[in-house]
């Protein structure tokens, strides 16, 4: 594999997946393989890139990479090249790491193709394997056969039209919602569920995964392929359906019975680097786990619930948001999983913005505070928080910002005490206020003085050097009025990266001041990210979370930030907003 020193997050992680591969044709110690595998994943999904963390000395505060991988990546950042993998990779057919990109061929299938075919040239592997099949070559290879042959032409087709963007949770959510609705439709499905990173809930969304519970699998499969949107049928086997919709997302429905559907859950919910963790400890306990339940010696016991399988396995069930072998096996094992926090626990919201008319330098909200009163109070909140973006800076002069601030703070009392009086609901004054690049708020303090509390965030200059932004963010959140700082790491998902901050030095500032983090649940930025939530929630930093609502009906986000949360390990604990509103009042000083 051709390596340089400017490899991007994409190209290392490929390589060590690669590495992970060549260790596994020759037959190293899987621990190693499964080291790789992990360190690839960590890297992938690294919210900084790299080449910048080699270059500030910080390559193993990425989870998975310890010591030795990180001095082969120092070796290849210094030389653009690492001899210790050179030397892996001899002997191999370099076309096998081309043919692992396509989904289904692991590294023995790629590594026994490119042998016998003599596929040598990276470049061209998938090419000539293509026009291999198509002459029907591979089915006449020993162990593989028609079917193999069909799959790898399918994988190619696939791989070919690849580069689509992943969905976002909510769009996921949403679609699978409908076509679970519609599985339920029909008498032999008796029950279907989300797997896979849908039912871990990560921000975004490869494929949806289902499965299905069902004691006549032919009438299922029958019913499922009558949903009005599927476009094409790209796999039908007995017990799994991969179809394609009209809006060109991937399903892939599992059929199982139900005595098995606790397995059918664990085995396809992932991740994968959960699995392989899971199936090393049944391993050692001489059993062997799969989608069908768990052999032990030459008999196969069944699991209708996901909670006996892992019981079974000597540990407590694992929420799947846990599952990333980021240590909840460890805690299952220790019966020390944290209790995570639920949608249900959270009695207010702390960041939404109103149709209170000014000039901002942002967007205003559509609802008024009145409506959004109503709602929240159908959501059973206790309180609700008005955070407008602050006046722009270019439209008005200093007093007239501090004069709007003082006109919507008597618009924000005439409505809680309304509120008060017949809801129950308690309206707290916020404002969502720019920390400038050099640090200072884009309010006058005799403006901050009228809130109960601000919020602060960043929305311009997000690439200044790590220091500079940094300095700037704390300067910010040092204002006594600041308390919370809006989506930290200011990324958009498919669209911006987050900010390169140190995040360490926030958390000790955040932790030493009393400064709260939120976990904002709009769907493109779900920020804090998960892994950085962790770390936070590690050293006792808390968090609000906020649905940062534009219009009423964006209120009900709050599930997905409660996701993040969740998958940062947070319990109620940690997160102020599920706390009644007499603590919350005392401990964010609102008077
Ligand atoms: P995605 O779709 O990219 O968002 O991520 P996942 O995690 O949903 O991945 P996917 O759809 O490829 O596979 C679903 C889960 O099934 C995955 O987390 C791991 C698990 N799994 C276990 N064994 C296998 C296997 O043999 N093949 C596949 N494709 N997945 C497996
Ligand atoms: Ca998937
Ligand atoms: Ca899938």
């Amino acid at each position: 594999m051709k390596t340089s020193k400017n490899m991007t997050n994409q190209q290392v992680a490929k390589l060590l997946k690669t590495v992970a591969a060549a260790y596994e044709i020759k037959k190293q110690n899987r621990f190693k393989v499964a080291a790789y595998q992990k360190a690839a994943a960590s890297v992938e999904h690294a919210s900084s890139e790299v080449k910048d963390l080699w270059e500030e000395d910080r390559l193993t505060s990425l989870p998975g990479v310890g010591k030795n991988i990180a001095a082969h990546l120092d070796e290849l950042f210094k030389t653009g090249k690492v001899k210790h993998f050179e030397q892996i990779f001899k002997g191999l057919p370099q076309g096998m790491f081309s043919l692992m990109d396509l989904s289904g061929v692991g590294p023995k299938t790629a590594h026994k193709l490119s042998r016998q075919f003599k596929l040598k040239a990276p470049a061209t592997a998938v090419k000539k394997l293509a026009q291999l099949a198509q002459k029907g070559k591979i089915q006449q290879l020993e162990g593989f056969g028609k079917e193999s042959e069909q799959d790898i032409l399918r994988s190619i087709k696939e791989f070919a039209g690849r580069g689509k963007q992943r969905m976002s949770l909510p769009y996921a959510q949403t679609l699978a919602r409908k076509i679970i609705d519609f599985l339920k439709q029909s008498a032999a499905v008796l029950e279907a569920e989300p797997l896979g990173s849908l039912r871990r809930q990560t921000p975004t969304v490869g494929d949806i995964d289902l499965a299905v519970a069902t004691k006549d699998p032919p009438a299922a499969v029958k019913h499922f392929l009558s949903f009005p949107q599927i476009k094409k049928i790209t796999d039908q086997g007995k017990k799994k359906v991969t179809v394609n919709l009209t809006t060109g997302h991937q399903i892939d429905v599992r059929f199982h019975s139900p005595d098995e559907f606790g397995a059918l859950l664990q085995h396809f919910t992932g991740s994968k680097n959960h699995n392989i963790r899971l199936r090393q400890i049944a391993q050692k306990k001489k059993l062997s786990v799969s989608e069908y339940g768990i052999k032990k010696k030459a008999k196969t016991l069944k699991f209708p619930q996901e909670k006996e399988f892992y019981q079974f396995l000597g540990m407590d069930w694992i929420p799947p948001e846990l599952r990333e072998d980021r240590g909840e096996i460890e805690a299952a094992q220790k019966h020390q999983l944290p209790h995570l926090v639920q949608l249900a626990d959270i009695k207010g919201d702390l960041h939404v913005h109103t149709d209170f008319q000014f000039k901002t330098s942002h967007d205003l909200g559509i609802d008024s505070m009145k409506t959004l009163v109503r709602i929240a109070k159908q959501l059973n909140y206790q309180y609700l928080g008005f955070a407008d973006h602050n006046p722009s800076l270019s439209s008005y002069s200093p007093q007239q910002i501090i004069d709007i601030i003082k006109t919507r703070k008597s618009k924000i009392e005439e409505i809680k005490s309304s509120s008060e009086k017949n809801m129950k609901i308690r309206v707290i004054n916020l404002l969502e206020v720019d920390i400038r690049p050099d640090g200072s708020l884009a309010v006058p303090d005799k403006g901050l003085e009228e809130l109960d509390l601000a919020i602060v965030a960043i929305h311009s200059s997000f690439k200044q050097p790590k220091k500079t932004i940094t300095q700037r963010v704390l300067t910010g959140l040092a204002h006594p009025k600041a308390k919370i700082f809006a989506h930290p790491a200011s990324r958009k998902i498919n669209h911006r990266p987050a900010i390169d901050l140190d995040w360490e030095k926030l958390f000790d500032f955040c932790l030493k001041n009393q400064k709260i983090l939120e976990i904002n649940s709009w769907p493109d930025r779900l920020d804090l990210p998960d892994t950085l939530v962790r770390q936070a929630v590690k050293k006792g930093v808390k968090f609000v979370i906020t649905t940062d609502s534009h219009a009423f009906d964006q209120l009900k986000l709050m599930t997905y930030g409660v996701a993040v949360a969740r998958r940062g390990w947070a319990e109620p604990k940690d997160i102020i907003n599920t706390l009644p509103w007499l603590k919350l009042k005392s401990i964010l000083k609102i008077e």
